[in-house]
């Protein structure tokens, strides 16, 4: 039924490249989905659970935080969705037998990939200091080891408390609560490598850093830019609401160095047209931008829109501020700059002009291909600037679309789950649970890896996530983490985070979202938010992974009474037992949440209110939507040199390697592979087949390199290549970071690229790391 998980690393030779595909999705999808489902849950729990994501009684899909539509009942066909579900819902386990079979130092040479497909975690393991494998351990001793280490140290600020998108509302907020308690506000999370700049440039120029959309709103667009942002592998379930929004009249204007298979046409798999016909043309107009000349770009579009006098001057005169200002400096726009920022033409440029201008309702969406460079925040400020010339923010079908990435990445912030706290957040927490929260600021992700690297951080938690894998400067951040006394992952599966510790380890595993979350309580559910700010109940429904599994609440609650003990008031026993305890908290403390346990179980749920949107007020230091005139940025590239962006294939979640192709790009057998423009690629003598070796560069003189890649020569624009992560991370530079939002620039890498030195050709096995040793003291 199920296939056993592979015993040995995939070799990797020569992956395949037939070029980019011209449509996304339609049958080949539904059948690459069942097919991966199927090996990992078998033919009955594939159906049962396939059939159960995204219901009103089901759970909410752990694949992305786009939104359900209102209407349908019947669960909307993703296969990105699928891929999850079956990553979780697995049959395979990782046993305590399993850890006894492989020492660390074998698992510390294993790919990703590999690591993924040998299953579900069962058993809480202890690494012991000194010890050469892991060992199966009580949770309560587990627990107790975590609490000692905690209470060792000198100051609550020497302990990280990470967190991944995952990670449900009730899970997050007693997570930061204890980690408030305790006394430290070192509560990073992946959103700091994510969304991190959109939120930054939204809270400042709107009030809210949230997405000012609807679903609806999408649907009624005129005109809807998508820049940045691959949904036909990262949001598929989003490529409905275009074709909706086609349908209606919706043109789209796409922006990106590559020419994504989903956007261009999309075959609906929900309809038998969509499955067995031509599909729907998506994309009106493509740009195929350089990497980082969007903020160039929006401002062209602004001149443009202020050359015909088509601004919304009674929107700018009632609710906005520095409108003069900025409209001078768009003006002074130069037309050099923005050729030379974006690689376009002045008539394709104009083009796009007009499309904005004939728009009277326009929605800009965006993910990573915006917020991982240097300027990604002005950027970002770049869009609210043109939208707000055309009163665009507040009113149907137009607004910002930040499409969010995990599930409740956007919900785990709402929660508190931020280093940088707002004081009314902390007044509230304080007012509820009587003690005094921290108010200095805490770590984010590259801070957290400074601490630790410095020896200032010694204790690191992870709610979920695989910190190692993710963050960047891969060999910087793994000796970092050696560093620390103790890491902690609270984890579904086997990851590399988990072979790359500090002097002891444990793993926690815990409950999935397809599962039953049974408490003294009874059944509970948890709740999520979606990238439009809508709250709605999950409820598993598959026995656990193995009964002795504790869910992220009931970790936390354990954790905090050992720790914090009678110093602490707050009811953990409580929580624990029954999570509406928690929502009658938060409800206390987080705007919005009123009633929130009853609201939650209805049908749908609720959204969350948004000044914005609902009703144009712009909570901004000035009360107003705030226009800001920064000088347009874009990435500087030395001669003889190219502009790497690191980006998801279609076989991956993040860190989590679903398989070695990447469809809509035709690769096939592998994922060391580099994009290049064939003539970038014949300036470097590399035809495609060819192998290259990857080394950037940084102003700290660091040689960072990354061996072994094949060249696939690619329409991708001049100058710009492109590279799968996390294999890339090792490029990124920890202090290459976006100003303001401090995000790692991973879309905007300045590298060499040469013919590879020393490669054998077949011998490349191993998709994500080479073998290196598992952590510190024992390295020769
Ligand atoms: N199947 C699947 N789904 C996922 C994920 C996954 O890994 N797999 N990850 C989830 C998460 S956490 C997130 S954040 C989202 C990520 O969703 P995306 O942001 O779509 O993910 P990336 O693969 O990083 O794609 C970045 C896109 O931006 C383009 N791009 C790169 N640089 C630039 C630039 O300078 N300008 C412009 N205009 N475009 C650029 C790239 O060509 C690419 O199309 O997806 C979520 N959903
Ligand atoms: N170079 C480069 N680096 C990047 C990016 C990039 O585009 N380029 N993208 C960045 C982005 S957008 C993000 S969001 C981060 C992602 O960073 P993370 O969120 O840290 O990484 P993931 O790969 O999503 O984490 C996967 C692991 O989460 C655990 N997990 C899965 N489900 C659950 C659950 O329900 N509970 C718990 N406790 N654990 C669970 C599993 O053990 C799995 O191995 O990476 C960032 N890093
Ligand atoms: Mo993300």
């Amino acid at each position: 039924m199920t296939r056993e998980p592979p015993a040995e690393d995939p070799v990797q030779d020569a992956p395949q490249a037939d070029g980019p595909q011209r449509a996304a999705a339609g049958l080949p999808a539904v059948g690459h989905s069942l097919r991966h489902a199927t090996a990992q849950m078998g033919v009955r729990r594939t159906a049962l659970t396939l059939l159960r994501v995204n219901q009103p009684d089901g759970f909410d899909c752990p694949g992305c935080a786009w939104p359900e539509p209102e209407r349908t009942h019947r669960a909307e066909f993703c296969e990105n969705g699928a891929k999850a579900v079956a990553e979780e819902a697995t049959l395979r386990r990782v046993t305590p037998d399993f850890f006894a079979r492989h020492p660390l130092d074998d698992l510390a040479g294993r790919s990703g990939y590999w690591l993924g497909q040998q299953g579900r975690l069962t058993t809480p393991m202890y690494l012991p200091e000194g010890a050469d494998r892991y060992e199966p351990v009580s949770w309560d001793r587990a627990l107790d080891i975590v609490a000692g280490e905690l209470r060792a140290l000198d100051s609550p600020d020497e302990a990280v408390f990470y967190t991944s998108g995952r990670t449900s509302n009730e899970a997050a907020f007693l997570y930061q609560l204890f980690a408030r308690e305790f006394g430290t506000n070192n509560l990073p999370d992946c959103s700091n490598m994510c969304h991190e700049s959109s939120g930054s440039a939204l809270t400042e120029t709107l009030g809210v850093g949230k997405g000012s959309v609807h679903l609806e709103d999408l649907h009624k667009a005129e005109l809807i830019i998508v820049a940045g942002q691959n949904p036909g592998t990262n949001h598929p379930r989003m490529l409905s609401a275009l074709e909706e929004a086609k349908r209606a009249g919706a043109r789209i204007l796409t922006v990106n160095p590559l020419p994504e298979a989903g956007l261009a046409r999309f075959r609906n798999p929900q309809t038998a047209r969509g499955l067995a016909g031509r599909g729907t043309r998506l994309t009106d107009l493509f740009l195929q931008i350089r990497i980082g000349g969007d903020q160039a770009l929006f401002r062209a579009l602004a001149r443009l829109v202020l050359e015909a006098e088509a601004t919304d001057d009674a929107f700018i005169a009632e609710h906005t501020h520095g409108f003069d200002t900025y409209a001078a400096t768009a003006r002074a726009a130069s037309w050099d700059e923005t050729l030379r920022a974006t690689g376009l033409t002045r008539e394709e440029i104009e083009r796009a002009g007009r499309m904005v201008l004939a728009s009277r309702r326009t929605v800009v969406c965006w993910a990573m291909g915006l917020t991982q460079h240097k300027h990604a925040v002005p950027t970002i400020r770049e869009i609210v600037n043109l939208l707000l010339l055309r009163g665009d923010v507040g009113r149907p079908g137009s607004g910002v679309c930040p499409v969010r990435g995990h599930s409740n990445v956007q919900g785990d912030r709402t929660m508190g789950i931020f280093e940088r706290p707002a004081p009314a957040f902390l007044d509230a927490l304080e007012a509820e649970f009587g003690f005094a929260p921290p108010r200095r600021h805490g770590y984010d992700v590259v801070r957290a890896i400074r601490a630790l690297r410095d020896g200032n951080a010694k204790v690191f938690l992870a709610m979920g996530g695989n910190f190692v894998a993710a963050s960047p400067d891969t060999a910087v951040t793994e000796d970092a983490m050696r560093r620390a006394r103790l890491t902690v992952h609270v984890s579904t599966k086997l990851n590399r985070s988990h072979c790359v510790t500090g002097a002891r380890a444990l793993i926690l595993p815990t409950l999935g979202r397809t599962e039953r979350d049974n408490q003294a309580g009874g059944d509970q559910f948890v709740t999520v938010e979606d990238s439009m700010g809508k709250v709605h109940a999950s409820r598993g429904r598959l026995d656990p992974a193995d009964p002795a599994l504790l869910s992220e609440p009931a970790i936390v609650c354990r954790l905090a009474r050992r720790v914090l003990g009678d110093g602490s008031a707050t009811p953990w026993e409580e929580f624990e037992r029954d999570y509406a305890r928690i929502r009658d908290r938060i409800a206390r403390v987080v705007p919005g949440f009123e009633d929130f346990d009853a609201r939650a179980a209805r049908p749908g749920g609720f959204t969350l209110p948004h000044a914005p949107r609902d009703e144009r007020r712009f909570p901004t230091a000035t009360g107003r939507a705030t226009f800001t005139s920064a000088p347009v940025e874009y990435p500087h590239v030395p001669e003889g040199r190219l502009l790497l962006q690191t980006l998801r294939s279609h076989d991956q979640y993040n860190t989590t390697v679903y398989g070695l192709d990447d469809r809509y790009r035709g690769i096939t057998g592998g994922r060391r592979v580099v994009f290049l423009h064939p003539d970038d690629a014949a300036e470097r003598g590399l035809p495609d087949g060819a192998y290259a070796d990857l080394t950037s560069e940084w102003r700290d003189g660091v040689r960072r390199t990354a061996p072994g890649f094949r060249v696939v020569h690619y329409p991708t624009a001049r100058g710009c290549a492109a590279a799968y992560y996390p294999e890339t991370n090792v490029l990124v530079p920890l202090d290459a970071t976006a100003d303001v939002s401090n995000t790692p620039a991973s879309k905007s890498v300045v590298v060499t690229v040469t013919p590879a030195a020393g490669r054998s050709g077949a011998d490349d096995r191993n998709e994500a790391d080479t073998p290196r040793p598992a952590r510190g003291g024992r390295r020769s």
